[in-house]
């Protein structure tokens, strides 16, 4: 891992958002890829600071100082994705579940999407089941892509999808899920069409989604 990552990884662990700033303006002006940047530099220290939160080795204020570190560096990093001059690919609404305000994923995605050519609607953390299914009809989205962190907010993904089979709407989207505890067994459960770890995986599997879907 190049010195400009581990510095803004470091950064990120010890909650120092001046510091993350610095070193994430330091590794685009290396002219490393920015992905690169929020996979490797952002998304491994948050790995770092959510274990040592779970193990009591930090505190709730600890968590805190570096969520705000980890969104000072999405600012930086996310402007710099490079925009692919595509055709829209399609219409996604994102959102993270309701009772669950966790955002920095579920904003790389978004960002991530956008650059991909996709039309993205946006709603926010702690979204209520009803507010996706009727922003998705609203924009005639292709797709709903649910993010939840925590084990606790993850049946609010199953709500959704639960909500859209008890209003016989079901078919009309394609469903995608992510976030921490989230994985493949749990969208198979739930009857999701997706699970992706990352959100450039998610990317790949949202244009594979939509031709399955077109032809
Ligand atoms: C930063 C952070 C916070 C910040 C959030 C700041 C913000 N603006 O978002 C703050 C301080 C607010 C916070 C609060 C809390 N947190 Co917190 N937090 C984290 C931490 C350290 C990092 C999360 C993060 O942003 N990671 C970086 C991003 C990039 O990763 P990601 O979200 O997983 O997203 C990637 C993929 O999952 C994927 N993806 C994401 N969404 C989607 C959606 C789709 C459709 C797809 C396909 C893919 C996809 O793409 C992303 C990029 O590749 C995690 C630890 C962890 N390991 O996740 C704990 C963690 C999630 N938090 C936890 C807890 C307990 C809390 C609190 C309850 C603490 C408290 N006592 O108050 C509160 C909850 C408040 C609430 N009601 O939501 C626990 C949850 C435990 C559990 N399993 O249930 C964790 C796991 C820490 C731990 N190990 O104990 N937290």
């Amino acid at each position: 891992m190049s010195k400009e990552i581990e510095v803004l990884k470091q950064a990120v662990i010890d909650g120092d958002a001046d510091a993350v700033i610095d070193s994430a303006k330091k590794a685009l002006d290396a002219g490393i890829n920015p992905i690169e940047i929020l996979e490797n530099g952002i998304s491994r220290g948050a790995q770092v600071v959510g274990d040592q939160f779970e193990k009591l080795e930090i505190f709730l204020t600890e968590l805190m100082l570096s969520g705000e570190a980890m969104m000072a560096g999405l600012n930086v990093v996310l402007p710099h994705l490079k925009t692919e001059d595509v055709p829209q690919k399609g219409k996604v609404v994102v959102g993270t579940v309701r009772g669950d305000v966790h955002e920095i994923g579920k904003n790389i995605l978004k960002s991530l999407l956008v650059a991909n050519g996709f039309e993205v609607s946006d709603l926010g953390v702690d979204v209520p089941t009803s507010k996706f299914v009727e922003a998705a009809e609203k924009i005639h989205a292709d797709i709903i892509a649910l993010s939840a962190l925590m084990t606790s907010t993850l049946g609010g993904q199953k709500d959704v999808i639960d909500y859209l089979e008890q209003t016989g709407n079901r078919n009309k989207y394609i469903i995608m899920v992510g976030g921490g505890p989230t994985n493949q067994g749990w969208a198979d459960e739930i009857g999701a069409d997706g699970f992706a770890e990352t959100a450039p995986e998610a990317v790949r599997l949202a244009i594979e989604l939509i031709e399955k879907r077109r032809n």
